[in-house]
């Protein structure tokens, strides 16, 4: 059924290239100065100054039921802000329509294969069944269509969905292909946390435009930097806040790029949640380093904000303006609460511990992804130690299907852990000369599951295998 042989020699071949340009590409400034792109916007993309920048209104995706859907993935033209670009959507829609379910209700969705090539839905963070997972193995062709029916068994948190073809993932999602998944459960609801027009879906991501203003995706083995950062499919966007509470869901649906977030007036984010949800306990941050498949639960206070303020959210890595609030004259009393806690069970005794090197731009302990390989077993129900390490050309941010899992231990590099990836993760973020360990335990579903680094030109490139929980 599929041409693995074709695979596996243009895994090699795009290896060995890779490894060629490594040598000249040294650099993520050098690997973002490709000679054939054009920069969309003049300086810094969205940050020419006040004043100089023609800002648009932030798109905010519809929001869904994901209990009896159906999403159609197909090409189609959105408008970035300023111009009609040729893109790959869900329902019509960059992002994709955002899918609310609330723990306990049964999912249903029919996937439709519109693209002019085979592809898969993968519900990043959902705890479902490997006939329900959307892996590689499971692509469907152009014109395909894939039945899912899941419980939703996650606590209340911020998923997303996403293709997940072998080779051609980093592709799609640049294209588009990715939407928002957020579940509600009852300990969240009886919170009392802003809702409605206050809780605002973020995804930042980045993407090059040529003088058409079409996207230009030419990828490196080391991965993929657009030259103009995207906020839910927005260029330049702006949003108009009132003096209220706000809660903002976060997700990096970059292919690539590491974003630093923070506040132009240097207040902070209250952290309260992370991949898996609320955290154990909330704090607050002026700056949070996110990678490709992390999401953020923030809150921000705009009450005692001057109307007309403008307040930029900012990527202090690239220096990118991403995103300006303009606070309105409207007050809103705010009842919920500005901290937060949650009971999260520490997982302990780790009975066995593997190890995993993340070796250049395309393998794992050595090997690319062989699609037919189960490279190891793991036993249902059973504490294990992960170690994630790095060979050279990290970022990687690790990602790990079938189950969340809770990081302990970081040494070399940043040499610590961050508030964020407390609680329960499914994307943890390994620098080069980093070590990182987890606690796992696969105790929902027996099957087939992938590991991978988000870094989609790195997964496409190979770095992923296939386990299996039995
Ligand atoms: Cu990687």
């Amino acid at each position: 059924m599929r041409p693995r042989t074709q695979h596996y020699n243009r895994s090699l071949l795009l290896l060995a290239l890779a490894g060629l340009t490594q040598l000249t590409y040294c650099t993520k400034e050098v690997q973002e100065a490709t000679s054939n792109e054009i920069i969309a916007s003049a300086a810094r993309p969205g940050g020419g100054g006040e004043g100089s920048v023609t800002r648009y209104p932030l798109f905010i995706p519809t929001a869904v039921s994901g209990t009896s859907l159906t999403l159609t993935a197909a090409p189609g033209t959105h408008n970035l802000g300023n111009a009609s670009t040729n893109v790959w959507e869900y329902n019509g829609s960059v992002p994709g329509p955002t899918i609310v379910a609330n723990k306990g209700d049964n999912v249903s969705i029919n996937y439709n294969n519109q693209l002019p090539e085979p592809s898969i839905i993968h519900w990043h963070g959902m705890l479902v069944d490997h006939q329900n997972d959307g892996q590689p193995m499971q692509v469907v062709p152009a014109g395909g269509t894939y039945s899912y029916t899941f419980p939703i068994i996650n606590r209340a948190a911020l998923n997303w969905y996403h293709p997940h073809p072998h080779m051609t993932i980093g592709k799609q999602v640049y294209n588009g292909l990715a939407g928002a998944f957020i579940i509600r459960d009852a300990e969240e609801g009886a919170l009392n946390l802003p809702s409605g027009k206050y809780e605002v879906p973020l995804v930042f991501r980045d993407i090059t435009l040529d003088k058409k203003g079409q996207p230009v995706y030419n990828p490196t083995g080391g991965g993929y930097f657009g030259k103009t950062p995207l906020v839910n499919g927005t260029r330049d966007p702006y949003l108009a806040v009132d003096k209220a509470v706000y809660r903002f869901r976060v997700l990096i649906g970059s292919t690539s790029r590491v974003f630093n977030l923070a506040l132009s007036n240097g207040a902070p984010f209250t952290l309260i949640g992370n991949d898996g949800g609320l955290l154990p306990q909330s704090s607050t941050h002026t700056a949070i380093e996110v990678c490709p498949g992390e999401r953020l639960d923030l809150l921000v206070d705009f009450r005692n904000v001057p109307t007309s303020s403008k307040i930029m959210l900012k990527d202090l890595a690239s220096g990118w303006d991403l995103l300006e609030f303009r606070v309105t004259e409207t007050s809103v009393a705010y009842s919920g609460p500005l901290t937060t806690a949650s009971s999260i069970t520490a997982l302990s005794n780790p009975v066995l511990t593997r190890t995993f090197s993340f070796d250049g731009m395309g393998k794992i302990n050595g090997l690319p992804y062989d699609m037919d390989a189960i490279s190891f077993e793991v036993p249902f129900d059973q504490t294990e130690k992960w170690v994630f390490k790095t060979n050279g050309n990290g970022p990687h941010p690790v990602h790990v299907h079938g189950a969340s899992f809770q990081v302990i231990n970081r040494t070399g590099g940043r040499g610590q852990l961050f508030a964020w990836e407390k609680g329960w993760k499914d994307v943890v973020l390994v620098n080069d000369a980093e070590t990182v360990e987890v606690l796992i335990r696969f105790d929902a579903y027996r099957g087939d599951y992938v590991m991978h680094c988000h870094k989609l030109e790195h997964e496409d490139n190979g770095m992923m295998l296939n386990f299996r929980v039995k």
